[in-house]
């Protein structure tokens, strides 16, 4: 049994498509809450996070939207992450992506504390790498894995507590990557399984071999769940939909496979957008999702398989 620790973050300023703000709402109707009970956890909505007041942070790069905003949050999502963490399990109700520069700032701080190494699952079409300086497109919630990983360009920033090994970050169901985020990536020790890999391997063998390595190091597993990892024909309810993502069974597998291996310690659920949703399809797919990665299953595998 888990504590969890539902943290609304109705953030909207990381991308242009309002909507997102709506998100935390939509799977409470969607019965968050209620899917993680029927699971025997217990369950405590800490309500939806404001952030603070605004500084007058600036950036060189002219395209930058909402920088001042989006620093408040990360100070706001980065105390209500680390106390929960303290308590229980997080599980982060977004928002667009731009509230993961402060979940798991909050997240490694505590990591650090306990002397303990953090791992970040990153379930996404995109690789969110772009710094504040090299973004193009303005939006920043293309940018949490940079800040993550301790990459320079966000000096408006907080300083990021205990930085995120490269070798401890796994971008998964990756496809639409910018020029310049290619580029940081080659260069990079971060784990890139692209749709190609996922293709050829299935989801399950690299997945594996990630949850490996976070057991041997005994780590701590953040996992960071955007809609658009998921095909858009399943969860249509994102501004950036990209085709080609996991099919319900794909996804549902990843999450059984995570919830298994018994190490996630700290959840995001972002860029869902209601407004752009049928009839709560995405929402509730979002929630069954969840269920799965808390321990749903049609029977105990070493029973019924071994
Ligand atoms: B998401 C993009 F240009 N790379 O920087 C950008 F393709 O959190 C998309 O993964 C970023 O949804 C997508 O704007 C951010 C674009
Ligand atoms: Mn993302
Ligand atoms: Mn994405
Ligand atoms: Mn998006």
């Amino acid at each position: 049994m888990t504590h969890c620790i539902l943290i609304g973050a109705p953030v909207d300023s990381g991308q242009q498509r309002p909507g997102c703000l709506m998100g935390p709402a939509a799977y409470r109707v969607a019965g968050i809450g209620r899917t993680l009970q029927s699971l025997e956890h217990s369950v405590e909505d800490r309500g939806d996070m404001t952030p603070g007041p605004l500084g007058a942070e600036s950036t060189q790069n002219a395209a930058v939207r909402h920088l001042p905003e989006t620093v408040a949050w990360v100070r706001t999502l980065a105390e209500a992450g680390e106390r929960a963490m303290a308590e229980g399990m997080p599980i982060f109700l977004g928002g667009d992506h731009s509230l993961s520069l402060g979940s798991v700032a909050g997240i490694a701080a505590h990591a650090r504390a306990q002397g303990r190494p953090l791992f970040v699952l990153w379930l996404d079409a995109h690789t969110d790498i772009h710094s504040v300086a090299t973004t193009e497109s303005g939006n920043l919630h293309g940018t949490p894995i940079a800040y993550i990983s301790g990459r320079p360009g966000f000096e408006a920033f907080p300083a990021f507590p205990a930085p995120v090994p490269e070798e401890n970050i796994c971008l998964f169901g990756i496809r639409s990557v910018d020029p310049a985020e290619h580029a940081t990536l080659e260069a990079s020790d971060i784990t890139v399984n692209d749709m190609r890999v996922l293709d050829e391997f299935g989801f399950a063998v690299p997945m594996r071999a990630f949850l490996e390595k976070v057991r041997a190091a005994n780590g701590m597993l953040h996992v960071s769940l955007d809609v658009d990892f998921l095909d858009p024909s399943v969860a249509p309810a994102v501004g950036t939909t990209v085709p080609g993502g996991a099919t319900f069974r794909e996804a549902h597998l990843v999450c059984e496979l995570i919830h298994e291996s018994g190490l996630m310690t700290s959840l995001d659920l972002v860029e869902l957008n209601p407004f752009l949703d049928e009839r709560g399809k995405t929402a509730r797919m979002m929630v069954d999702l969840v269920g799965s990665l808390m321990g749903r299953k049609v029977f105990d595998r070493p029973t019924r398989s071994g």
